[in-house]
C-alpha cells in the first residue's frame, strides 16, 4: 500500500472515529477499544496535560508529537483540549503486527511462549538473562559478583550484578548504579545493562576499561520488572505492557518516595498507567532498589555517587527534577543544577540523544531520578534509548538487529559517567 493511500485511510478512520465513539457498530477485531494516536503537543505545559488526561504515553518526537494510547473516553478528552490529533491504529492490532513467538527457540523445560517473538529472539526473558548473569560470575570470578537484593510481586529474584577489580571486597571507590528495565515494555533496556557488563568484563583487558573498572565499584540491576517484563511477552506477542503485575499495576516510576504524588505527574487511578500506587514504595520492586540503595551508606556517606535509569524510547538524556519546571529547589542548588546540565549535555554529546531537564519532556513526580537526587544526592540521569521516535507501540519493539548498535552507541556516556563519579563537580571546575 502506498503511504498516500495509507495516509489517506488514517485519515478516513481520524473522521470516522468520533462516529465509532458515539457507539456505531464496527468489526470487534479492528476495534479494541483502545487507539493509537500521536498528538502535537509543543510545550511541557501541553504534554503535561495531555498525561493527566490518563492516557499511555509511549514517547515523544522532537518533543512536538507525543505518541499515545487512548481509550475511548479519553480520545474524547484529548478532542478536548483542542490540541491536533492523528489517529494510527487499533492498539491491540498493532501488536499483533510485531510478531508472534517463534517456537524454534524456546525456553528450556517451558511449554509455550515465555519467549520474545521470532525476530526478537536476541532479547533476553528472565530465564535467559539469569543465566547470562550466573555465566558471567562464573567466567570472571574475581571481577563480577551475583547477588539478589530482593523479591519482586511475584516473588521474582531482582539480581544486583557487581563489576571492580577485587569483587568480593567492598573498596573504597566511587559506586555507580544503573537500573534497567524498571518499565515491562522497554526489553531494549535489559540488553543495555547486558551490554555494560559484557563490556567492563569480557573486555576487561583493554586499558581504558581497566582503568574504569579497577576504580570504580558498579552495580548493575538488568531487570528491575520481571513480573513486568515477563507478562509482556508471556503470550507470545508483545502485550504493552509497561508497570509491575501487583493488583492493576504500580507504574513504579511514579511509586519513589521524593514529592511522591505532588504535582499532578502521576495518577491516583489503579488503571492508569502512570498509577503511582497506594504510597510511596508500595512497590516490591521500588522498595527492593531503595533498600539497596539506604545500604550503601556505609559510616554516615552514600557510596553510590551516580546512576542512570535505562528507559526507552524517544533518544533524550534526562536530569532532575522531574516534579517541577524550575531549575533549582530544596536540595538542588545553582551549581548543582549546572552539573547535572554540562555533564547531562556532553553525555548526549557521545550518543547524539536530546539533553534537557526530566519536566522539560513532561511533569513526573515519584521517578527515581529524583529520590536518588532528593534523598540521597546521587546523580541520578534518565536515558530515553533508541528510536528517537515511533509510531505508536514499535518504538518499544525494535528488532533484536538494533540491539548491538544501540546498546554500544552509549559505551562512551556510561565511560564519562564512570569517570566522573569522584566528583561529579568537576565537570564545572569545582572540586568536591
Ligand atoms: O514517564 C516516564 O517514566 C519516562 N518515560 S517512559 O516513556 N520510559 O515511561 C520519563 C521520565 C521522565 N521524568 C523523569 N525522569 N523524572
Ligand atoms: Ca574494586
Ligand atoms: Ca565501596
Ligand atoms: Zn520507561
Amino acid at each position: 500500500m502506498s503511504n498516500k493511500r495509507r495516509g489517506k485511510i488514517a485519515a478516513v478512520l481520524a473522521v470516522c472515529l468520533p462516529v465509532l465513539v458515539a457507539g456505531m457498530a464496527v468489526p470487534s477485531t479492528a476495534d479494541s477499544g483502545r487507539y493509537l494516536l500521536e498528538v502535537e503537543a509543543n510545550t511541557s505545559a501541553e504534554r503535561t496535560q495531555v498525561a493527566q488526561i490518563g492516557v499511555d504515553v509511549l514517547g515523544a518526537t522532537k518533543l512536538t508529537t507525543v505518541q499515545v494510547v487512548a481509550d475511548k473516553a479519553q480520545y474524547r478528552a484529548l478532542q478536548a483540549t483542542g490540541l491536533p490529533l492523528k489517529y494510527v491504529g487499533d492498539f491491540e492490532q498493532e501488536l499483533k503486527k510485531l510478531g508472534k513467538v517463534d517456537f524454534t527457540d524456546p525456553v528450556p523445560g517451558q511449554v509455550g511462549a515465555q519467549d520474545f517473538p521470532s525476530g526478537y529472539a536476541g532479547y533476553h526473558n528472565y530465564a535467559e538473562m539469569t543465566a547470562e548473569l550466573q555465566q558471567t560470575v562464573r567466567d570472571h570470578p574475581t571481577l563480577a559478583s551475583l547477588r539478589s537484593i530482593g523479591k519482586s510481586y511475584q516473588n521474582r529474584d531482582i539480581y544486583a550484578l557487581k563489576v571492580s577489580d577485587n569483587v568480593a571486597t567492598d573498596e573504597n571507590e566511587p559506586e555507580v548504579l544503573f537500573v534497567c528495565g524498571q518499565h515491562a515494555r522497554e526489553h531494549l533496556t535489559v540488553e543495555q545493562c547486558l551490554q555494560i557488563i559484557k563490556r567492563f568484563t569480557d573486555n576487561y583487558a583493554t586499558p581504558a576499561v581497566k582503568d574504569l573498572v579497577d576504580n570504580r565499584e558498579v552495580w548493575l540491576v538488568p531487570m528491575m520488572n520481571p513480573d513486568g517484563a515477563e507478562y509482556d511477552i508471556e503470550t507470545g506477542s508483545f502485550r504493552g505492557w509497561r508497570k509491575n503485575r501487583q493488583g492493576n499495576g504500580t507504574d513504579l516510576n511514579r511509586n519513589w518516595g521524593y514529592k511522591w504524588g505532588c504535582c499532578g505527574g502521576s495518577s491516583g487511578s489503579s488503571t492508569s498507567d502512570t498509577y503511582r500506587g497506594t504510597a510511596a514504595f508500595s512497590a516490591p520492586e521500588t522498595s527492593v532498589i531503595r533498600n539497596f540503595v539506604n545500604s550503601r551508606v556505609v559510616g554516615g556517606a552514600q557510596q553510590i555517587k551516580t546512576f542512570i535509569d535505562f528507559h526507552s524510547y524517544s533518544e533524550l538524556v534526562l536530569w532532575p527534577y522531574g516534579y517541577t519546571r524550575s531549575d533549582t529547589d530544596t536540595g538542588l542548588n545553582a551549581d548543582e543544577a549546572r552539573a547535572f546540565q554540562t555533564l547531562g549535555r556532553q553525555m548526549a554529546a557521545t550518543n547524539g540523544y536530546t539533553p534537557e531537564q526530566a519536566s522539560d519532556l513532561y511533569i513526573t513526580d515519584g521517578s527515581s531520578d529524583d529520590w536518588m537526587w532528593g534523598q540521597h544526592k546521587i546523580w541520578a540521569y534518565t536515558f530515553e534509548m533508541y528510536p528517537a521516535s515511533g509510531s505508536g507501540l514499535n518504538g518499544f519493539y525494535p528488532r533484536d538487529t538494533a540491539i548491538a548498535t544501540q546498546t554500544a552507541r552509549n559505551d562512551r556516556a556510561v565511560d564519562l559517567l564512570l569517570s566522573y563519579s569522584d566528583c561529579v563537580k568537576r565537570v564545572i571546575g569545582q572540586t568536591c
